[in-house]
This record gives C-alpha cells, structure tokens and sequence, in this order.
C-alpha cells in the first residue's frame, strides 16, 4: 500500500472506457489468492488502493501491489507505438475489438467479463454431455469460443476443443473449453477503443490473457499462471516489438525490500531487503525469515530487467519506452560498476552486484521487464506464459536464502512448463482454417479408429480421465488407424500431435 498512490488515485479519474471495466474475480483454487480485474490493474484492489496477491491465501500477507502489461512496436516508417498502463491510467480497455462498440450484446456479454471454468467441469462435461439428464453448466455455455463476426470480431475468442469438427463452439454437442490448469480465467483486452495518454500511438491489438492455478501436493500449488495471446488486428506489421511485464512486488512491508533478475531463469524477483518484514503502514508484515516472490517468463527470454530508481512511474511517453528496452527513463543506460546492462542487480554467482552488496537502503522497489517478440505481422498471434512464484526458507541467515528457494522452485516450475506447454504462435486466418484439422472417427465406437489431420501425425497418446497414458503410438502418417477394443466402455482423451500442432480430443469408447 503505498498512500501517494492513493492520494494520486482521487486526482486521476479513468477515462469512460475504462470506467465501464470494473468487473473482477478472486482466483484462488490453490493455496494462493489473487485479484484479476478485468481492467488490466491485475492483482489490484483499486478501491482500496491495496495489493492482493496473496500465496497463503490464509495469511492476509501480500507480496504484488499490481501486475499490468505493456507492448510497444515500430512501424515500417520506424514510428514507435505503444499501449502501456501505468497505476493510474491505461491505453487498453475491456473486450475484444469490434466495429460497433455500443452494441448490447457486446456491452452485455462480451467486454465487462472474466469468463471462470474448472477442470472438473469440463471433465464432467466431456463424460456426459450426451447423456439425456445432463445441463451444460454456465461456465461451459457461456465459454465465449466464438466472437461476434458481424460485428467485426474474431470468429474465435477464448480456446476450445471442436469435438464435432464443425467450426462453431457448441458445447451442447461435446465441445469444450480448451483450458491449462484445475481452474482458468480467460479476459480479453484492446488498445483499440481506449487511448488514455495522447502521447502514445496505439498499436490495434488485442490481448488475450488466461490466468490458471493447479492446486497440487508439490510447489504447483502456491503458482498463479499467466497464458497472453497478443492479436495484431491491424493492418500494419510492427518490428522490434516488445511486451513489458510490470510487476509492483511488495513484500510484506513494501518499504524495505531488495530485487534482483536470474537471467538464466528468466526470473525477476523480490526479496526483504532485512532480517525482519516488519508491520507498516497497518499492515502486517511476514516478520523474520521473509520469503522471496518472483515472476518467470516461461517461453520467452528476457530482454531486459530494470527499475526505475527513485522515479515511481516513468511518464506515458519516450520515458516508458526507454524503461521497456531496458534503459533509465531519461534514456541513459542503467550501469553496473561504469558498465552499461539492461539486466540492473543480475548477480546470481557472487559477483556482487546485487543490492545487499551495494548496500543500497532497502525501500520500494518494481520491476520492468520484457520480452521480444519480434516482428508482429497483420493478422498474426503471438503467445506467451508467465508464473509467480513464490518460496520461504526459515533457516539460515542470508538474506538471499528464500531467493535460493525461489530458484528451485523456479526449476520445478520450469521443467513442469517444459513438459506440458502448447503456447505456439500462429496467425488469425490458420486458426479459423484450423478448425477440424484433426479428427477421430468413428466416434463413439466399440475401438477400432482412425485417428486423422491434414498435417503428418508424429504421435497419437491416449489418456484415461483419471490421467492416465495408456497408449502411445508413434507415426509418420496424416492418418492411423488403432484398435482400442481391448478398453472398458467410457470416455477417453486422444491427443494427437504434428510437428507444430497437438490437439487432445474425447474418445467415446462403446
Ligand atoms: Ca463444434
Ligand atoms: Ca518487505
Ligand atoms: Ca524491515
Ligand atoms: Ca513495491
């Protein structure tokens, strides 16, 4: 909590557009709580001006005050655009971009929304869908898997598996929502019918953001992932584009904290910057032996990790761009010993720069970092993932020991991601081409099926609903035929995989 925000909150109003984006949802499936608005002021209790980012849920201990993303982009005349949100202001709205915005059904249904759906309900779903007595839960219904093409907008939104192959989300006939982890919110935001700060240049895309939790027995359990899809919805290609991660950590007590980036791990962190997180400001703090927090960037490097010193927000114009490629906000370059780095306290081997090192006064700290994403062409989705982490070590003295922590987690984490990851790029047209690519005939069936795509297969696992992998056939073919009549009647997942493309899809077994 930081009471100058505060007081700036009452003199800034939003702009309409985002005034009209109050609606939030608590995500907190495993043992971490955690605010989304659907505003873009992740984390953020805006009306109490407090952090909620909460990784023991029963703790009312704190460690992010806000999380929000930025983009900035050249265009082919070398012009920089960027959609940024700052604590008190933002270029993005709500709801994906349309061509009539004051449309009711889009003000209804589409741009004030998080959609909310659990694992188990889509389990349920795709074991008895078919079954007369059955009703598809709100959650699956509404499941926004199609946009609204007559006004203007993507024909598909939120992911989902097209059970029937026909091109159209239709739960009520076995599709379903196409989510990572036990719980996942799925909101959309647009640069396109918002820009606050008059000294930006839009961009015209669209986010598209799923937060997800796994509540597990191992570190799983106290993650809070981020899956983004940006959407270039215009007609320009953008070079040299970055998407910046802004994450406000405040530990505990915000007012005495360090923070640092591995860059091996693609980890920003914060740790105390002190042997005691005191109570401040009336808050509690996590006392002695404080943990660390941190957020990795699963898929993409890092290009740069930095905070801008004394300045609290870098103004809405080149001073955010500078911060997003890694510089000061006066453009300067931000220096270690003399040597200029975009990575500012990157020591994670005894190099000594880092801030317990430098003796630096613990305070405030957050963290601009970014990714590259490269040359952004009209009608192209690129896809990223984030998590935050967090870890506490009660023994020993360092102050870097809960960072210590927070590395092995991070390396769980990571491998974990490694293994399960579908986040792939792609472009708006193939994804609409995409739509009944892979299929699986017949089905329901008493085993015998073809299993099929447009595009070799190179492998064909079958998974039961408690998870798990009973068959797996590797293949070089764009169809294979395989005999599952040996398998009790019931439902089973089918997950076929090309080289650039996997798709899991329900098996009917009769
Ligand atoms: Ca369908
Ligand atoms: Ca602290
Ligand atoms: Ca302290
Ligand atoms: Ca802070």
């Amino acid at each position: 909590m930081k009471k100058h925000f505060t007081l700036l909150s009452l003199l800034f109003a939003f702009s309409q557009a985002n005034a009209q984006c109050n609606y939030r949802m608590n995500m907190d499936y495993n043992s971490t709580s955690a605010l989304i608005n659907v505003n873009g002021f992740f984390f953020r209790d805006m009306a109490n001006g407090l952090g909620t980012y909460t990784p023991i849920k029963q703790s009312g201990l704190t460690t992010i005050f806000q999380s929000s993303f930025s983009i900035s982009g050249k265009d082919i005349n070398d012009q920089d655009h960027m959609s940024i949100i700052t604590y008190d202001g933002s270029d993005f709205t709500c709801g994906p971009i349309a061509a009539n915005y004051s449309d009711q059904n889009y003000t209804t249904n589409l741009s004030n929304r998080i959609w909310s759906v659990y694992r188990v309900e889509i389990d349920q779903h795709i074991q008895n869908w078919n079954t007369p007595s059955y009703i598809v839960p709100p959650s699956i219904q509404q499941w926004p898997g199609n946009g609204d093409v007559s006004n203007g907008m993507s024909s598909k939104l939120a992911p989902y598996t097209d059970a029937n192959g026909n091109g159209t989300y239709d739960p009520e006939n076995g599709d379903f929502p196409d989510i990572p982890g036990d719980q996942a919110m799925y909101l959309v935001m647009n640069d396109q019918n918002n820009n606050e700060f008059p000294s930006t240049s839009p961009m015209n895309v669209e986010l598209h953001y799923m937060f997800y939790q796994f509540a597990t027995a191992d570190p799983l359990n106290r993650v809070t992932f981020a899956n983004v899809k940006v959407y270039n919805k215009s007609q320009e290609t953008y070079n040299d584009v970055k998407f910046n991660v802004f994450n406000d950590f405040d530990l505990g007590n915000y007012n005495d904290d360090y923070c640092g980036v591995d860059v091996p791990r693609n980890l920003v962190y914060v740790y105390n910057g002190d042997a005691n997180d005191e109570a401040n400001a009336g808050r509690p703090g996590f006392g002695a032996n404080p943990p660390a927090m941190g957020m990795i960037s699963l898929n993409h490097p890092l290009t740069s990790s930095v905070f801008p010193g004394t300045t609290i927000m870098p103004n809405p114009n080149a001073e955010f761009l500078n911060v997003i490629n890694g510089k000061n906000p006066n453009g300067t370059a931000v220096t270690n010993n003399g040597t200029p780095t975009v990575f500012q306290y990157s020591d994670t081997s005894n190099t000594g720069y880092n801030e317990a090192s430098l003796g630096n006064p613990p305070g405030d700290r957050r963290t601009f970092s970014s990714v590259s994403l490269g040359t952004l062409s009209p009608n192209s989705v690129k896809c990223m993932d984030f998590a935050w982490v967090f870890a506490r070590k009660t023994t020993g003295t360092s102050l870097f020991k809960s960072v210590d922590s927070l590395m092995k987690v991070t390396d769980f984490v990571q491998n974990f991601y490694n293994n399960t990851n579908y986040c792939t790029d792609g472009t708006l047209q193939t994804e609409t081409l995409q739509a009944g690519k892979f299929e699986i005939y017949p089905n329901p069936s008493n085993g015998v099926i073809t299993c099929a795509s447009n595009q070799k297969l190179e492998s064909i696992e079958v998974w039961d609903m408690s998870g798990k992998l009973i068959r797996e056939i590797q293949t070089n073919e764009k169809q294979t035929k395989i005999d599952l009549s040996q398998l009790n009647t019931g439902v089973y997942l089918i997950k076929l995989s090309t080289a650039d493309e996997t798709k899991i899809m329900p098996y009917y077994k009769q």
